[in-house]
Parts: structure tokens; C-alpha cells; sequence
């Protein structure tokens, strides 16, 4: 048998880029948020991914953004930490975008060594995927490697995660082979009821909110989850419930689905929703809901 390689690799990228898709991708489960809005992301999360005899634990991170507010600061925080303490650095570059985001990246020095990863290469032809790795030439003393993916296809995980071996240590596994994420449950229902409020409200009130899994109960046949969401301010809340409660109903059904998908249980939530006031900005309420 081979000998056990086991390591840390931190997912990082600007707001957007595809991090969290690329964990739900890697993994074939949805543990992870994933939003069309930027900044969806806030705790560092997880993915325990075998291959062969490698265990790859990949860190997903917030975006990496700047910005005032505590909770931002927050989020940049965690990103830093996920990078100090990675075997490997996989910074997420769009194949669409500029590489304006991978200069930035580098004006950081990062520690550790890193990979490009080029993301949602759905978006573009073969032809424009040349130019784009010939973009990335001039920075190839900085990169150990290159690898194009599309978590829109199934193919291409195997040779993505052939690569990254490479760069993986020899060690004991860190984790049970089995688990496919160190998280909590409630900790991945509640980003599943936080993607849907995403999805179904705009403006700041994504930004605004908290989900708190209150209590589970688990019976044999059915799983019930009470939550609630805390908003900043009182007029957020009526637009979270919405006209006769129509939106906070469509926030829970939606989430009801996907944690059903994930457990392969029968659901039922049920989701209240609470003001706090400027939470985000609060450094005492920020500690209590364990950000800080
Ligand atoms: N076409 C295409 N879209 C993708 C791909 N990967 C991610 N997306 C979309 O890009 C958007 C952002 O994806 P996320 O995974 O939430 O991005 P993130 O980097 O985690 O974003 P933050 O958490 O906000 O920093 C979502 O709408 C995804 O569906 C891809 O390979 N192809
Ligand atoms: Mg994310």
C-alpha cells in the first residue's frame, strides 16, 4: 500500500469566483452556499476529499474584499488564516475575468506555495482558453501549476485532484476517511437557509442576516429544524417575510428541498425572524453569534 498523504488546501478568490461551487463539486454533495451575488461566503468551511491514498481537506474561504464593516473584517480574517495554514494555495481566477484579481493576490506574498485554478471555462471557447493560459505565462515562476475546470461538468475532477497530490505531503490522515466535512450539521443547514434568502432577496438584506439553528429534532421518519433568522433592522424583517408571510414561505421550502436532498430524510422547518440592531457591526452580538 502506499504510504498516506493527507494536507490543507485553501480555496481562495475574489467574491464570486467559484469557491464554494468548486467544494459542492469535488465532493458531489451541496455542503457549501453558493450564490450569483458576491459575498456570500462568510465562515471558512470544508471539504474532505479522498483520492487513492490522499485525503485533501479543502478550506473554502470568504472572498477576499475590503471593506469597513466588522463583519467584513471578519471574513478577511479568516481568509488570511485559511492561507497561513495551507499545504497549497488554490487561487480561483474566472477564465472570464481579468487577472487583475491574481495581481493582487501576489502583491499579498502569499506563504505558501500556490495553483491557479481558472474557473466557469463553460463560459468560453477553446480558442479564448488559449489566450488565457498565454495571460498567465509572464507569472509562471510564481505558479506551480495551471488547471482549467468547469464545476458545470463532471469531468475533470480526477486529473484536478492527480495534480494537487503533487503537493501534498506524506502524513496520516487527519480525518476519518468517511466524513466528507468536519462541520456541523446545523452549521450546513443554516447555509443552506442563508443560499436561499440569498436567492430570494436583494439589496442588503442577504448581507444583513444571521441564521440560527434553534433545535433539531430527530425522529425516525422526519427530521425538524427550527431556525431563525436575525435581520439589522425592523423594515428587513417585513421584507423577509414578505406580503403575507409569501417570502419567508418560499425561503423555506427551498431550503427544505436541499437539505432534504442532503440528508435523504423527510424535512420540516420551520423559520422565524428576529431584528437585532446594526448585529453586523456590533462587536458583542458579532461575538455571541461566533464570529469574532
Ligand atoms: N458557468 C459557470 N458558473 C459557475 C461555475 N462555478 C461557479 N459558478 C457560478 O458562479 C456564482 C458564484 O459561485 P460561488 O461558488 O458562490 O462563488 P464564491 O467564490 O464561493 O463566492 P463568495 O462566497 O461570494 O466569495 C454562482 O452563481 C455559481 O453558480 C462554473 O464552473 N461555470
Ligand atoms: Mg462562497
Amino acid at each position: 500500500m502506499n504510504e498516506q498523504k493527507a494536507g490543507f488546501i485553501a480555496v481562495i478568490g475574489k467574491p464570486n469566483a467559484g469557491k464554494s461551487s468548486l467544494l459542492n463539486w469535488l465532493l458531489d454533495e451541496k455542503i457549501a452556499m453558493v450564490s450569483k451575488k458576491a459575498n456570500a461566503t462568510r465562515k471558512r468551511a470544508n471539504a474532505i476529499v479522498m483520492h487513492e491514498s490522499t485525503q485533501f481537506i479543502f478550506v473554502d474561504t470568504p472572498g477576499i474584499h475590503e471593506s469597513e464593516k466588522l463583519l467584513n473584517k471578519f471574513m478577511l480574517d479568516e481568509t488570511l488564516k485559511a492561507m497561513s495554514d495551507a499545504d497549497l494555495i488554490l487561487f480561483l481566477s474566472p477564465a472570464t475575468d481579468s487577472l487583475q484579481s491574481y495581481r493582487d493576490f501576489l502583491s499579498k506574498e502569499p506563504k505558501a506555495p500556490h495553483a491557479v485554478l481558472l474557473t466557469k471555462c463553460d463560459k468560453i471557447t477553446n480558442k479564448r482558453l488559449l489566450e488565457k493560459l498565454s495571460e498567465f505565462e509572464p507569472y509562471q515562476s510564481n505558479f506551480k501549476a495551471i488547471i482549467p475546470i468547469s464545476t458545470k461538468h463532471a469531468k475533470g475532477k480526477k486529473y484536478l485532484l492527480e495534480e494537487l497530490q503533487k503537493f501534498i505531503p506524506e502524513h496520516p490522515y487527519f480525518y476519518d476517511p468517511e466524513l466528507i466535512s468536519t462541520q456541523m450539521m446545523r452549521e450546513i443547514y443554516a447555509e443552506q437557509i442563508r443560499e436561499a434568502v440569498f436567492e430570494f432577496v436583494s439589496d442588503e438584506v442577504p448581507y444583513s442576516s444571521h441564521v440560527l439553528i434553534d433545535k433539531i429534532e430527530e425522529g425516525e421518519k422526519l427530521e425538524k429544524i427550527y431556525a431563525t433568522i436575525v435581520v439589522e433592522k425592523e423594515n428587513q424583517k417585513n421584507i423577509l417575510i414578505g406580503q403575507g408571510g409569501s417570502v419567508i414561505k418560499k425561503i423555506g421550502i427551498q431550503s427544505r428541498k436541499t437539505i432534504e436532498k442532503l440528508t435523504n430524510k423527510k424535512i420540516f422547518i420551520k423559520i422565524s425572524v428576529n431584528s437585532s440592531k446594526n448585529w453586523t457591526k456590533n462587536e458583542k452580538i458579532l461575538t455571541k453569534l461566533g464570529y469574532l
